[in-house]
């Protein structure tokens, strides 16, 4: 017999990253230095805010959770947790990693003088978000404009000079700031 389930994944998804990317005090959560809470408080909190999720199960956030492109949340044992994206006022501890040689930025017309005059800061969020390809930061900077720019950055050459790195997903790399001289703006 096949169950059906009739949860929107996209909905749980954008639920479960505000929750764990933003604000998990909205959800009676507290985030460790890592961003992991208990799959079993999130589910309770989310059963209590959502009627229609009263059913809600830790194979629901599992199903969820791989039924995108993008990886956003990772689940270890009884644990999840949001992989990029956060703002919370603690900010969370990654470990450095080594980048790519070469990194991607996708981001609005509005902006790229400002970030070609001080380079790439958080803003909102905890870390600069570096795309592994130009595929995927067009899509970034897609989300905010119909004619995205594209920046590439030499992470080989930052890393070696002190820049820390950190990994997100297989396509997103995280960075605290990138100074303008490791960025070029490629016409596309
Ligand atoms: C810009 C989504 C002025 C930057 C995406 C960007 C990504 C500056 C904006 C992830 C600046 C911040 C993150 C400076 C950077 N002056 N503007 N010095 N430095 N900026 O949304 O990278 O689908 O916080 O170019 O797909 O656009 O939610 O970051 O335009 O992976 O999983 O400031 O969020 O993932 O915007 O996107 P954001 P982002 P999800």
């Amino acid at each position: 017999m096949v169950i059906m389930s009739c949860i929107d994944n996209k909905k749980l998804s954008k639920k479960v990253s505000y929750a764990l990317r933003h604000a998990p005090w909205e959800y009676e959560l507290e985030l460790d230095e890592h961003g992991w809470v208990y799959i079993s408080d999130l589910i309770d909190s989310l059963k209590r805010e959502n009627p229609g999720w009263v059913d809600l199960s830790e194979d629901d956030l599992l199903v969820m959770s791989n039924s995108f492109d993008k990886k956003r949340h990772e689940i270890c044992g009884k644990k999840i947790r949001a992989l990029y994206g956060h703002s919370v006022p603690l900010k969370l501890t990654k470990e450095k990693a080594v980048p790519p040689d070469v990194l991607f930025h996708g981001t609005t017309p509005a902006v790229v003088n400002e970030i070609l005059k001080k380079g790439l800061s958080p803003m909102g969020r905890q870390y600069v978000h570096l795309s592994i390809d130009v595929d995927t930061a067009m899509q970034v900077g897609g989300r905010k404009t119909k004619s995205p720019i594209l920046l590439e950055v030499d992470a080989s050459h930052a890393n070696k000079q002190g820049v820390n790195f950190y990994r997100g997903n297989d396509k997103v790399w995280l960075a605290d700031h990138v100074p303008v001289e490791y960025l070029t703006r490629v016409a596309k």
